[in-house]
């Protein structure tokens, strides 16, 4: 979950100009408690806060700013979000990830190399005081600071200190190193999604991969860097009275488009001018999370016997066992490859009595790596006259295939490509009623 907040939620502004009175932040009942139980509610890992956002505000007392909540009256200056927040996540067993943008609109240095120093030290104070940090979250965004000028960023650095004091972050950026923007904000990764890019010679920023890079990856890339798709509950980022959250179906589209893609999910939910998530998207979050339960309750495939094209052979990895049945268990560990030089290969479920489905999921065992490049879906329409019901490109660590809704007793799922032998951890089979197609 991601939570756009500060003094932008009382201006309105999605970018703040940075001249905003420290006063301006000033939430009345502040609980970060209550946000941690609501990410919890809706089933979220972890918890990313825009502890400074372009207007430079610092949603803890950073030393190396003089624009920051202990410049505000709140609490007479003594609050403190990232402590709060960090220590609610902790609390709530939910991990805690902080955005820092390097763009700054307030911090009178920005501009000249003085703020790259600025910026270090600002990363310092809160990766020393508020870990462990699971991810750290650089925005491409680079406009102009107070003084007209631009800033040219010492990215290596602030990586490498990064990764020093938190060696376990993981670093969002338009390039990684730890995971990458999918190219826009509508929570739409590409239907081919490759989890390696090309980021010689690249930064952040405009001199990022293009867009359509980002979305889709490289199929040939140097660096293991998957997508990442952020994403507003609402309109904006920002909080605003007169703006609502989206509806289920909605919610639904972007987990397919997203977490069915290939993609992790960063949904952001922003915390109102009281400090607190409002009631109306806890409420969504909720109905969100029983869509999802309800939908992926039933693995259909579960019920099948199956048979395949290609016997697989246990490799020397620990777990791969010959079994087909390693396809429907839950254990991620346990996968079906086939024999070393076979790149296709089917594999059939048959079922006593017809079943319903329309959204196939099929997961690739990712610590040996990204393979299929194309496979398609089919089912026995009856006495052997198979048709053909999707065709899709990669799979990666989940995807999940919406198709018409469809009743067999036999469905066939052909890899046809694959850039080495296949290795197959899931394949389920579900009934979505709630966004049928
Ligand atoms: C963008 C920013 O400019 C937006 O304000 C927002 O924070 C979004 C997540 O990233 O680059």
């Amino acid at each position: 979950m991601f939570c756009h907040f500060g003094p932008n939620t009382f201006t309105g502004l999605e970018w703040g100009e940075g001249t905003e009175a420290e006063d301006i932040f000033n939430p009345t009942a502040l609980d970060c408690n209550q946000w941690v139980r609501v990410a919890k509610n809706a089933g979220f890992g972890g918890i990313i806060l825009t502890a400074k956002h372009h207007d430079g505000f610092c949603l803890w007392p950073n030393p190396a700013s003089t624009h920051t909540v202990r410049e505000s009256a709140w609490r007479n200056g003594q609050g403190d979000v990232l402590k709060e927040l960090s220590e609610a996540c902790k609390k709530g067993g939910v991990k805690f990830g902080i955005y820092i943008s390097p763009w700054d609109r307030n911090a009178p240095t920005y501009g000249t190399p003085e703020y790259n120093k600025v910026f270090l030290k600002t990363l310092q104070s809160a990766h020393k005081h508020y870990g462990p940090i699971f991810e750290q979250w650089f925005d491409g965004a680079n406009g102009e600071g107070p003084n007209g000028k631009r800033q040219v960023y010492d990215w290596k650095k602030f990586n490498a200190q990064t990764l020093k004091l938190q060696p376990n972050a993981v670093i969002f950026s338009d390039v990684g190193p730890g995971c990458r923007w999918v190219g826009n904000e509508e929570g739409t990764c590409g239907r081919t999604c490759w989890s390696r890019l090309d980021v010689e010679g690249r930064e952040p920023g405009n001199n990022a991969p293009s867009q359509d890079t980002l979305n889709a990856g490289n199929y040939n890339g140097a660096r293991w860097i998957p997508a990442e798709t952020d994403v507003s509950i609402r309109p904006g980022w920002f909080w605003r009275d007169s703006e609502h959250p989206k509806s289920v179906q909605e919610l639904l589209k972007i987990y397919y488009n997203s977490v069915g893609r290939n993609s992790l999910l960063l949904l952001n939910v922003p915390p109102d001018n009281r400090g607190l998530i409002p009631a109306e998207d806890s409420l969504r979050l909720v109905e969100f999370r029983a869509a999802l339960d309800s939908i992926f309750a039933h693995d259909l495939a579960k019920e099948a016997v199956a048979s395949f094209s290609n016997a697989g052979r246990p490799s020397p990895a620990p777990g791969n066992v010959r079994s087909v049945d390693e396809l429907f268990d839950d254990n991620y560990d346990t996968y079906w490859a086939t024999d070393d030089t076979v790149t296709t290969a089917y594999v059939v479920l048959i079922f006593n009595e017809p079943q319903t489905f329309n959204r196939v999921m099929l997961q690739e065992y990712i610590p040996l790596g990204q393979r299929v490049e194309s496979f398609h879906i089919d089912i026995d329409e009856g006495a052997n006259l198979w048709r053909t019901i999707a065709k899709a490109s990669t799979i990666g660590y989940k995807r999940i295939v919406l198709t018409e809704t469809v009743t067999t007793k036999r469905v066939r799922i052909v890899i046809d490509r694959s850039r080495s032998c296949i290795v197959l951890n899931r394949v389920g089979l579900f009934w979505d009623r709630i966004m049928e197609e």
